[in-house]
């Protein structure tokens, strides 16, 4: 063998070996690997932290690019990284100076991937007075008359001291950064537009009801209602607390249920099903103003995060209950979803 060709089949071998141990053992227990996924590194490893900014995107695929039969795949570890930058800026809730940094980072990094970026600034009254909120919406224009919208809030829960949201806010805010340069670096997409939107205020302010809860999404389809931009939607897909290690995304019964069974075909076909819909459950969330303004919908929340539940809305929902894998998961299968959107 020529010294080229050594190096050649030492490469191949090393990427064989690297792949099969940055598995988590979760993957290795739920499906069989799927073509083309990025590495995941495990929260915890040894490696030190990669910066987000280092894992830079990849370039704009060339123009006029024919339809496509296979989706593009999320990079785990850089979805991972945006969530641990979000997630050091400690508790952002409404009206908070880190809030108003998380903001920052948003604008900073969408408008290296969008085409546009659109703010959506208003002031929501709420049981503690009244506060000033921003949606962000993120277009990745494609040639198909027709949006899909992949949403997540950014807020953290105001009354909880101590509450950092890594799952709850965090995860599903890294992930949308993430889609962000899969969907730039397909350059104009050959299908729907994608809109990544990332909602303010989901969280209850005092309690959860319908008028103290999801006053982003409310002021967002109450706007888009007025406007005709709702007949444009095509799905408002919701990511919420995807992060979980234990990754189990139930089937909500307020989600419109051909698009969940659309969700499920998906996730069937990279292999992924068994982290779907074991349970069913009715949600409420930011997808149900949408629902009510007769755009289809589907809510992807995992709800069983820890025993019981245990970890939610507590400060106990940290990094270390994180796996890059379920954010890859979760990424993969909204972009598969799309796809077969596209040739519905
Ligand atoms: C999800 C994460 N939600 C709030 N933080 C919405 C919700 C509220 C889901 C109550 C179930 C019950
Ligand atoms: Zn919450």
């Amino acid at each position: 063998m020529r010294p080229g060709n050594i190096c050649l089949a030492l490469g191949l071998v090393l990427t064989l070996v690297c792949s099969a141990c940055t598995q988590p053992p979760s993957a290795q227990k739920h499906e069989p690997a799927v073509p083309n996924q990025a590495a995941a590194t495990p929260e915890g490893s040894a490696s030190p932290p990669a910066v987000a900014q280092n894992l830079a995107p990849e370039k704009p695929a060339p123009q006029n690019a024919a339809p496509q039969s296979v989706a593009p795949r999320v990079n785990a570890a850089r979805a991972m990284q945006y969530t641990r930058e979000i997630v050091a800026m400690g508790p952002r809730p409404i009206g908070s100076q880190a809030h108003r940094r998380l903001e920052e980072y948003l604008r900073q990094h969408l408008k290296k991937t969008a085409a546009s970026v659109q703010e959506d600034a208003f002031t929501a009254q709420t049981p503690a007075g009244p506060f000033p909120m921003r949606n962000f919406i993120a277009e990745y224009p494609g040639s198909k008359d027709g949006v899909v919208v992949m949403a997540s809030h950014y807020d953290t829960v105001l009354p909880l001291k101590n509450f950092v949201g890594a799952n709850d806010g965090g995860s599903s805010t890294g992930l949308l950064l993430e889609l962000g340069n899969q969907l730039h670096s397909q350059g104009k997409l050959p299908s729907y537009s994608v809109w990544l939107v990332f909602l303010d205020g989901e969280e209850a302010v005092k309690q959860w009801s319908d008028t103290d809860s999801v006053y982003g999404s409310r002021h967002l389809a109450e706007k888009w209602s007025a406007d005709g931009t709702v007949r444009k939607l095509r799905a408002f897909l919701l990511a919420d607390m995807i992060g979980d290690k234990d990754l189990d995304i139930l089937r909500d019964e307020n989600s419109t249920p051909w698009l969940e069974d659309l969700v499920m075909q998906a996730a069937s076909n990279l292999g992924l099903q068994s982290y779907f819909f074991a349970n069913t459950t009715a949600i409420g969330d930011d997808h149900i103003p949408f629902a009510k303004a007769g755009v289809p919908v589907a809510d992807l929340i995992d709800f069983t995060y820890g025993y019981n539940n245990v970890f939610w809305h507590t400060p106990e929902d940290t990094m270390d209950k994180l796996s890059p894998r379920s954010l890859e998961v979760t990424g993969n299968v909204l972009l598969e979803t799309k796809r077969l959107l596209d040739q519905k």
